[in-house]
């Protein structure tokens, strides 16, 4: 049966608690999932999706309710203020998403989701990674995604989607899939007022994740169509409801959720490292990329003041992140910043840091293809270079000129690199 058309909140209640009584009851559920950096675009895709698909179910769909996963424990919302600056626009709080936390332990699935009573739609990503892959990748059964195709959802996906497509945001994408099932769902019926209001709600979610992944439609080179339709359906559905006809405006809501996404200065430098972060396997390798939107030399400045030692702050900083790598026994280590400078142009930087032999082979073989291509120069902090090159040690930054390569394009040139060794 699918669910009745009500609040975006009451559907987040009523989602959690199923998910909670199918384990118990050892049901079928139907998962709608983000990808393990869990940004902005995850979090809306899987909520878009999740929400319009609920309520207009493909008839043969595996269950009629679509639950919505954000893929970080709970506790790791926290290091996202964007998350809660955007959530009050829709009447919610943190505490309705629903996350790893409410997924039972892995190592007990047979008491909790045995895999067979599971389907996983992915969004946002098209791989499964981690330990939800090892145990879930056969039961994926559609994705719509904008980064390179990884070939592990099945090419038939029946009435759920396999859209893979380049697109800024991959909710402009979510948002194209669903528009006619919105319509439909908008246009039916009574108390017209109330869920003009819901629409708003939801649509002003989906629209901050597009804003902001081509920050306010400026980034040329990431706005596609798909994006820039999706921006005006969005704002259309916003300004339907009668309060925010004349009042909504595209650039304050873009302004307010950026200025909290740059909000880290209260996060500790091992919080931010971990706040956008993937990971990936390698053959047998394990490379995590964190991306910061503040430059290397504030990380240093903050590393400094949380360390009472004599250290220099490039000292603190490298040993911070060498900390961070080693606990998750990475062979490669990636820092992409992403920032401002003084006369508002955006700058990349990008550390790299090798911890094993087979590590710093495929950092050599990084930079050999793609110092023209990403326009890596040398980089000085303000203690001067931090670079290592030595036969057991291999770290490095560069500038990043070419600052249309977001990681998005980044991590496929370092996992080849590992690849073709
Ligand atoms: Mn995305």
């Amino acid at each position: 049966m699918a669910f009745p058309r009500s609040p975006l909140r009451d559907f987040l209640i009523h989602a959690k608690s199923s998910l909670r009584s199918a384990i118990v009851k050892k049901e079928r559920v139907t998962l709608v999932i983000g990808n393990e950096s869990a940004d902005l675009d995850s979090l809306t895709c899987s909520l878009l999706f999740s929400y319009l698909r609920s309520i207009a179910p493909p008839k043969q769909a595996f269950t009629s309710l679509y639950i919505p996963v954000t893929n970080i424990p709970a506790a790791d919302i926290a290091l996202r203020p964007e998350f809660a600056a955007l959530l009050t626009h829709a009447n919610l709080e943190a505490d309705h998403l629903i996350t790893l936390d409410d997924l039972p332990e892995l190592s007990s699935v047979e008491y909790g989701l045995v895999p067979e009573n599971t389907r996983w739609i992915l969004v946002d990503h098209n791989a499964l990674q981690g330990k939800l892959g090892v145990v879930y990748t056969g039961q994926v059964c559609g994705v719509i995604d904008h980064h390179d195709e990884e070939n592990r959802v099945p090419f038939d996906t029946g009435d759920e989607p396999r859209i893979i497509k380049k697109s800024g945001s991959c909710t402009s994408l979510v948002t194209g899939y669903l528009r006619e099932t919105w319509d439909v769902i908008s246009s039916e019926a009574d108390n017209l007022s109330e869920k003009s209001l819901w629409d708003a709600q939801l649509a002003k979610l989906a629209l901050a994740s597009v804003l902001i992944d081509t920050t306010n439609a400026t980034a040329n080179q990431k706005t596609t169509e798909y994006d820039v339709k999706a921006m005006n359906y969005l704002e259309a559905k916003i300004k339907s409801h009668a309060d925010q006809t004349v009042s909504f405006n595209r650039n304050r809501l873009f302004e307010q959720i950026d200025n909290a996404k740059k909000d880290i200065g209260r996060l500790t430098l091992h919080d931010i490292l971990k706040k956008d972060y993937k990971q990936w396997d390698e053959n047998g390798l394990l490379l995590g990329i964190s991306s910061v939107v503040k430059p290397i030399e504030f990380m240093q400045e903050k590393a400094k003041r949380e360390t009472s030692g004599t250290e220099s702050s490039s000292e603190a900083f490298l040993a911070s992140v060498r900390d961070f790598a080693r606990y998750r026994q990475l062979g490669q280590f990636a820092l992409m910043t992403a920032s401002s400078t003084s006369a508002g142009e955006l700058q990349r930087e990008l550390l790299l840091w090798a911890f094993t032999r087979k590590g710093i082979e495929a950092a050599r073989h990084f930079m050999e293809i793609n110092t023209r291509n990403l326009g890596l120069k040398t980089w000085q902090g303000p203690d001067g270079s931090i670079d290592k090159i030595e036969v057991n040690v291999w770290r490095t930054v560069w500038w990043q000129r070419r600052v249309e390569h977001s990681r998005k394009q980044v991590a496929p040139l370092l996992r080849e690199a590992i690849r073709n060794m």
